[in-house]
């Protein structure tokens, strides 16, 4: 065994990212998988300060952040590499892990998956319409602008698949099961990559629950 723990909320699509990262890899690891609300109790809280997901262990050494996860496995186990060579597609890369991070996971697709998903299919919590037009106007420049930064390469870091691809495939699947994601996406070329992204073994095996897919 590789000696690797992932701790998460199955559905959570950073979650997802790490495991992508792993199957991409080829990495065996065990997933020590959560209840939701398990992630804001003390056992979780001494992983992950913020009682977010996920969390990773490695041989003792502990880590949160998703992308901070995804380049130490990257670094751990290069082959293959999730970091384009070329400082420019290398420099497109990070740029979209900065778009999900600061804007696309928070102002858009949390609140909009959240309400139409999580919160009334897992939670039990009512659908807030506000919230959802309120990201809208995020969510319709995150969808521009990631359809223009791809634009007629396959990837976000130009010919291999990028710890970008990773993250932004596993945040635009679940989104894209809600009516909005379904619209925004449509006629852009993030649909025919979520399509390639979707067909890859690792995406196949990390696919989140089925409760979660017939909610939207
Ligand atoms: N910056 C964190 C974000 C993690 C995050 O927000 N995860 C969501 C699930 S996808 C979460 O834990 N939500 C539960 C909550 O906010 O209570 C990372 O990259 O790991």
């Amino acid at each position: 065994m590789s000696g690797i723990t992932v701790y998460g909320i199955p559905g959570s699509p950073f979650l997802r990212s790490v495991e992508i990262a792993l199957k991409e890899k080829d990495v065996p690891y065990h997933l020590h998988a959560l209840a939701p609300g398990e992630h804001k109790q003390p056992e979780h809280l001494a992983r992950h300060a913020f009682g977010r997901v996920p969390a990773f262990e490695h041989d003792g050494f502990a880590l949160y952040e998703t992308q901070a996860i995804v380049r130490y496995l990257d670094e751990v186990y290069p082959n293959p590499s999730l970091t384009p060579g070329n400082p420019q597609q290398r420099a497109r890369m990070n740029q979209v892990i900065g778009i999900i991070e600061w804007y696309f996971f928070p102002k858009a697709a949390a609140p909009i998956a959240f309400n139409r998903i999580i919160g009334p299919k897992l939670l039990g919590l009512p659908t807030d319409e506000a919230a959802i037009a309120e990201a809208m106007p995020m969510a319709r420049t995150c969808f521009a602008e990631l359809d223009r930064l791809l634009g007629d390469q396959p990837w976000f870091g130009g010919d291999r698949v990028s710890i970008a691809d990773i993250m932004l495939a596993a945040q635009l699947d679940l989104l894209c099961d809600t009516p909005e994601g379904a619209e925004l996406i449509e006629g852009t070329q993030l649909k025919p990559w979520l399509k390639r992204m979707l067909a890859r073994p690792s995406l196949v095996a990390t696919q989140p629950p089925a409760m979660l897919r017939e909610a939207a």
